[in-house]
């Protein structure tokens, strides 16, 4: 809880055993007051381990994809009462220790979107992000803002909090089921005018956890190339599904079951 506001955390993953433990071991006492993890079809004991640690665990039949995996954990923690819903990966890339500054920047900042950045300050390659990544995500970033029209410093963490009102308006669930969910979010949250904060996350790669590699790297950045593309075009008066504001919610996503 953050005062009144009920705090729901949503870690969408595959074959995270290694890293979920300590994870959810690493949130704060006290903010959450569910924890969600959506399994996309792991053959590791992800599911068992989440279950052991009190997670609420919703699980994909087959894997579906990251997108995915964060609709159908929206939708749960919707239907579980969330004021504030934040995103943890399970692979520890992202400091848990910050879920209370995000969620406090949902319930008193008055945004609807939070981002944990890692290139608010500079130091994400000390952290150990490979410099490929590190150049693709400026490369990105900047395109993307000039296209978009707005200032943000990354467009790429996947260390986000959302307000109940932004998982509710947002239609996340025409949103594509890969990484490139996390981009088609942002451009609809841009287009729909909802205030997105950002605050500063120190950036974490080891070995043990997951990391997307080149060949999906090179379709993500295609997608984001992409996104930018129908936000400008959608401007200039195409009709676009991913910016429509009566497109399908988490509401309507019917993935995913309770275990
Ligand atoms: N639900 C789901 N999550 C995934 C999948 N692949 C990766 N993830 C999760 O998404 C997060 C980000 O993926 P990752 O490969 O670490 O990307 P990177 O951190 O950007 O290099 C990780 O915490 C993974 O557990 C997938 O197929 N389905
Ligand atoms: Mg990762």
């Amino acid at each position: 809880m953050i005062g009144e506001h009920r705090v729901a955390i949503v870690m969408p993953g595959i074959n995270v055993a290694a890293t979920l433990a300590r994870t959810v071991a690493a949130i704060p006492e006290g903010v959450a007051d569910e924890i969600i993890f959506v399994d996309d079809g792991s053959t590791d004991a992800s599911v068992a381990i989440a279950q052991d640690l009190g997670c609420a665990v919703v699980s994909h039949a087959r894997n579906l994809g990251y997108g995915a995996g964060q609709k159908t954990g929206y939708r749960e923690a919707l239907a579980g009462g969330a004021d504030v819903v934040v995103m943890v990966h399970p692979d520890f890339q992202y400091k848990p220790e910050l879920v209370p500054a995000m969620a406090s920047m949902v319930v008193h900042g008055g945004y609807d979107i939070v981002l944990g950045s890692r290139m608010l300050v500079g130091g994400a390659l000390k952290g150990g992000m490979p410099r490929w990544k590190w150049v693709v995500n400026r490369g990105l970033t900047t395109f993307e803002n000039a296209m978009m029209g707005a200032r943000l410093s990354e467009y790429h963490t996947g260390y986000r909090a959302f307000s109940r009102r932004a998982l509710e308006q947002l239609p996340l669930a025409g949103n594509r089921n890969d990484f490139v969910f996390d981009n088609e979010t942002l451009a609809q949250a841009i287009h729909f005018g909802l205030p997105i904060g950002e605050i500063s996350c120190p950036a974490n790669y080891f070995d043990e956890m997951q990391t997307i590699t080149f060949l999906p790297g090179i379709r993500y950045g295609l997608g984001c190339l992409s996104t930018a593309g129908r936000f400008v075009k959608h401007r200039l008066g195409a009709s676009d599904a991913m910016l429509d504001p009566a497109g399908p919610t988490v509401r309507d996503w019917t993935e995913g079951v309770r275990r």
